[in-house]
């Protein structure tokens, strides 16, 4: 079978990382890259043997014929590079998350894509990460009985401006940023959310954004959920760039926490697994476990553009986690229990 043609929009920070995940994955072949200053695509196309680089990115959509395309650009562009690329007749757009800077934007871009009849998908990686979905099957299993009570936790002191300045300069940075992330496993792991309520605080100078934030969620299946979010905690156990989570059941409980290591508990004994997972040469060690996630995704997305599979991140998927975000930021402006039934109607 011939390979899929595809384009990345964007030549920052992630795109190295996601570029470098589709090059472990065999039946696609990334044909040019898009960037305002071509400097940086031709960097990118040198490190990935890339034969084209644009700055003009409908001359790009004119010149290539592409199977997909994936959007790693500014969030404040995605919904215009999205229009852009689904004028052009690409008929798979992958997005970055998050969606898009307000609620109404990802909205509007799930309705054309949907619209148009483009398949739409969003590169969001946390639920792929290696420990993330093993302690998924861990609570599959039924070892600890029914889940009756979680926390998710992001607590980091992992100096995140350095290699993304542009999150310091964002009036929304911690809940568009990793609560995208947090909720989203959130739902992998507990299902849809009844109501939520937040609280947010800017705690590190020099920010314009919050960079601390405490979500507490009722889901739909009666679970309450503590999940919580910081970049501004000087912690024993940083968990850049994971979460630890702890979830209890009326069997027993289970936690993933520091170092990987999953400890499974019941009245019996505790038992504790490292979760093991490859590096690669183009991932950077401190994001190792979340750079290494993307393969697992680009996977699963291009199974389902093959038709061979369903790609759990699809736009439509990805934006009950955009509401969760938006009804967050919501709750923390009115102090009000938020209805996600009621929430963008
Ligand atoms: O942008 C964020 C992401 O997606 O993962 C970690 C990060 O790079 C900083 O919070």
């Amino acid at each position: 079978m011939k390979n899929l043609r595809f384009a990345v929009f964007g030549c920052g920070f992630w795109a190295r990382f996601q570029i470098g995940a589709w090059s472990e994955i065999p039946g696609v072949e990334l044909v040019a890259l898009y960037n305002r200053t071509l400097s940086k695509a031709k960097a990118l196309a040198e490190q990935f043997n890339v034969s084209r680089v644009y700055d003009d990115p409908e001359e790009l959509l004119k010149n290539e014929q592409l199977d997909f395309v994936e959007i790693i650009t500014d969030v404040d562009t995605h919904a215009w590079f999205t229009e852009m690329v689904v004028k052009h007749g690409v008929r798979n757009v992958i997005c970055q998350k998050p969606m898009a800077p307000s609620f109404e934007e990802a909205s509007r871009m799930v309705n054309l894509c949907r619209n148009a009849g483009v398949n739409f998908y969003i590169h969001e990686n946390y639920r792929w990460q290696a420990p993330i979905r093993r302690y998924r099957e861990i609570m599959d299993s039924g070892i600890i009985g029914k889940p009756f009570k979680a926390r998710v936790s992001f607590l980091s002191g992992f100096p995140v401006f350095d290699n993304q300045p542009f999150l310091a300069e964002l009036d929304k940075f911690i809940i568009t940023d990793m609560g995208s992330h947090i909720l989203d496993v959130t739902r992998y792991l507990f299902g849809e959310v009844n109501t939520l309520w937040c609280q947010t605080r800017s705690v590190s100078p020099g920010i314009r954004g919050e960079d601390l934030a405490v979500v507490t969620l009722e889901m739909k299946n009666g679970m309450p959920v503590f999940a919580e979010m910081s970049y501004a905690s000087i912690v024993e156990h940083d968990s850049f760039s994971t979460v630890f989570i702890l979830t209890e059941g009326d069997k027993g409980s289970v936690y993933l926490g520091p170092g990987f290591e999953i400890r499974t508990t019941t009245r019996e004994r505790t038992v504790s697994e490292i979760v093991k997972f490859p590096s690669y040469p183009w991932a950077d060690q401190n994001y190792i476990v979340n750079h290494e996630s993307g393969i697992p995704i680009c996977r699963n997305i291009l199974a389902d553009i093959l038709g061979k599979g369903r790609a759990e991140n699809t736009g439509a998927d990805n934006f009950e986690t955009v509401k969760l975000v938006w009804a967050s930021y919501e709750s923390a402006a009115t102090g009000k229990l938020i209805r996600m039934d009621s929430f963008g109607r």
